[in-house]
């Protein structure tokens, strides 16, 4: 199942005709240089081409009003002063003879999308439209939108496909006041905007684009507006605000579809946004969503105004939805304060109404842990002790040794309590796959009795020429089995193969295994993992991603001993969302004794395919919520992700 691209060269039509500097950003350019871009990146050509319909005017009237549309449709007739006077009576709109005929191709182009996605024709896809939708309401055209795009595929998606849940992110600089205004009593339609906002003083100037107006009636707690105070935001904040806002809420939510309004002023160098984001940065935002619904997710260009930004930004989208892993991001994984300031004000707004951020820092974090320790008291904050007894025993004292280095190499972090390899390579080298058994592996192997056995040597030899791929860049990501027997041996000679291959390397280790000895330090950390839905989305969003995403490793390495205890789902979802921190480098070593199923459905996400939905929520258990509480509390001070608002209490 792959990828629409949505498009018709006649929505480049409608353009400004007189002078306005307000209006003259949106500009035809602005969807020939993103197609110009996707195509000189070899994506267009992997995506299914759809071309554009216009909406009917009965798919208009799901949102707007007929008189709104009968005066839309009149101003294709009018000339150019009464084009202008027209559009003086809306805020920050213009018309154009043509605007009719495209504003209608781009509704067209959100609901064959739709449609693509929800017949099964294709997994996601994008559309690249204009006008943009987000700020146009039930009998109004605002701020260069005319008909709501994204808002009239939602009612779509509700009446013709009866879908019951679906997620609304709205990642536009500018807040979509007219998605909020159409379902902000619906509890179906989730909708979350980030916003720049500077307390008031931004376009559209709006009390209600506050973090308090969270949806009315039945919607309470439908509507999650993150406003941002300052300018600047850049990748740290904004995947911050996935991690500890939107994603645990869209877990909960459970969306059946997930509708992006893909406005690119959030990027760097737009005028209107003046943030701070990468490009890069959404390719790692659309990853994160792929995770929801089964990976059905539907973007329909908003905003974006500074031409190579947004190319680059929607192409960085595309590839990402086309299962490519995200390139790293650039810049210190740092939110700034102001950011934190924003998204705790939102997380203690909606708290009433998502179980997902209650029990969760909403009390001081507490100084001795009820239930973490086998002791009774808390572990020892850089007690240095083995993650994992049998894996690790040999590794702690090196590890010890790491700890002291600024930027160490080696993050053993979140010791979570096949029959042959499969691996996950281009078809170029899958050939070569049992090739790998030489000298080097023996010498690899001859300190360790566990690895003289030849199946668990021919094992080594996979998992090194699997590792020397990865590192060399020709590899994206793989799996290789082992016999029970082996796997801690293994596992140490792919940390320090890892480590001594080339320049300083960083390994994200995470050794699942069922029940650890309790050890934290900064780089060591060893918790339960929960495996109620709740509590193991938490551990995921709260405490692993965070840490990988402050981390920035070069590899990942997750370790499934026989007592992961880990549901397929389960495996595959977090197996899927560390490829994000890690640009796509994932090495799975499952132990030979793990189901087939398990094998399958890791190699399909380590290929770039969704994980499958988990299913209804199930909240956190006290303890696995408390223990997760004392981690982050212990752990905050050193991997700033980790933080979900500012340090003045502390
Ligand atoms: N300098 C979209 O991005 N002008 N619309 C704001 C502040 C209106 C933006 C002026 C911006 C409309 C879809
Ligand atoms: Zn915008």
């Amino acid at each position: 199942m792959g990828t629409a691209l949505v498009y018709h060269e006649d929505m480049t039509a409608t353009r400004l005709l007189w002078d306005d500097p307000e209006c003259e950003i949106e500009r035809p350019e602005r969807l020939t240089a993103a197609l110009d871009r996707l195509r000189k990146c070899g994506l267009e050509q992997r995506c299914l081409r759809l071309s554009a319909r216009e909406a009917s005017e009965e798919e208009l009237g799901l949102v707007h009003s007929p008189e709104y549309v009968s005066l839309v449709r009149e101003t294709q007739v009018l000339g150019k002063e009464e084009l202008q006077a027209l559009s003086g009576q809306f805020d920050a709109i213009y018309f154009h003879p043509s605007t009719f005929h495209c504003a209608r191709l781009a509704v067209g182009a959100a609901l064959q999308l739709v449609d693509a996605v929800l017949t099964g024709v294709v997994q996601n896809g994008f559309a690249l439209v204009r006008p943009p939708g987000h700020h146009s309401q039930r009998a109004a055209a605002n701020g260069f939108c005319v008909f709501n795009n994204v808002a009239i595929a939602a009612a779509h998606a509700k009446q013709k496909h009866g879908l019951q849940r679906i997620l609304i992110v709205d990642w536009d600089v500018h807040h979509g006041q007219g998605i909020q205004y159409l379902f902000e009593d619906d509890p179906s339609v989730l909708y979350f905007s980030w916003h720049r906002y500077e307390h008031g003083r931004f376009w559209p100037f709006l009390r209600e684009s506050d973090a308090d107006a969270v949806g009315r009636g039945q919607g309470l707690g439908f509507t999650v507006n993150l406003p941002w105070n300052q300018v600047g935001m850049g990748n740290a904040d904004y995947v911050a605000a996935f991690l500890h806002l939107l994603l645990p809420l869209a877990f909960e939510f459970d969306p059946e579809l997930v509708l992006v309004s893909a406005g690119f002023d959030s990027a760097i160098g737009d005028p209107e946004g003046q943030m701070q984001a990468t490009p890069e940065c959404f390719a790692h935002l659309t990853q994160l969503l792929q995770v929801l619904a089964g990976g059905r997710v539907c973007a329909m260009l908003e905003g974006g105004y500074h031409l190579e930004s947004l190319a680059e930004s929607v192409c960085m989208t595309v590839q990402t939805l086309l299962g490519d892993p995200a390139p790293p991001l650039s810049g210190p994984m740092v939110p700034c304060q102001s950011a934190l300031e924003s998204i705790q004000s939102v997380r203690a707004t909606q708290a009433p109404y998502w179980k997902s951020l209650q029990l969760q820092d909403v009390t001081p974090v507490p100084t001795s842990p009820s239930t973490h320790s086998p002791e009774g008291r808390p572990p020892p904050l850089l007690s240095g002790g083995p993650v994992c007894k049998t894996a690790a025993s040999v590794l702690s004292s090196q590890l010890d040794q790491l700890c002291l280095h600024p930027a160490p190499p080696v993050c053993p972090a979140v010791a979570l309590t096949a029959p042959d390899i499969t691996l996950v390579l281009p078809p170029d080298v899958t050939q070569q796959e049992g090739a790998a058994l030489n000298e080097e592996t023996e010498a690899w192997a001859r300190p360790h009795e566990s690895l003289a056995q030849d199946e668990a040597l021919t094992a080594l030899g996979k998992l090194l020429y699997l590792l020397d791929g990865m590192l060399d860049g020709q590899v994206s990501s793989g799996m290789v089995a082992t016999p029970p027997s082996a796997a801690a041996a293994t596992l140490e000679v792919a940390i320090q193969r890892g480590l001594s291959h080339g320049a300083q390397r960083r390994i994200l280790w995470l050794n699942i295994r069922g029940k650890e000895a309790a050890a934290l330090s900064m780089f060591q950390v060893s918790t339960p993992l929960p495996v109620l839905t709740g509590g193991f989305l938490s551990c995921i969003l709260g405490l692993v991603l965070p840490l990988a995403y402050g981390f920035q490793p070069d590899l990942v390495l997750v370790a499934l001993g026989p007592a992961h205890g880990l549901q397929g789902p389960h495996a595959a979802l977090l197996t899927s969302m560390l490829r994000g921190p890690a640009g796509g480098r994932v090495l799975a070593l499952l132990e030979e004794d793990s189901t087939p199923q398990l094998a399958g459905i890791l190699a399909r996400v380590l290929h770039g395919e969704a994980p499958p939905s988990l299913g209804p929520y199930s909240v956190a258990s006290p303890e696995d919520a408390q223990a997760l509480m004392y981690l982050r509390g212990q752990l905050k001070p050193q991997w700033k992700m980790l933080q979900c608002r500012p340090h003045l209490e502390a």
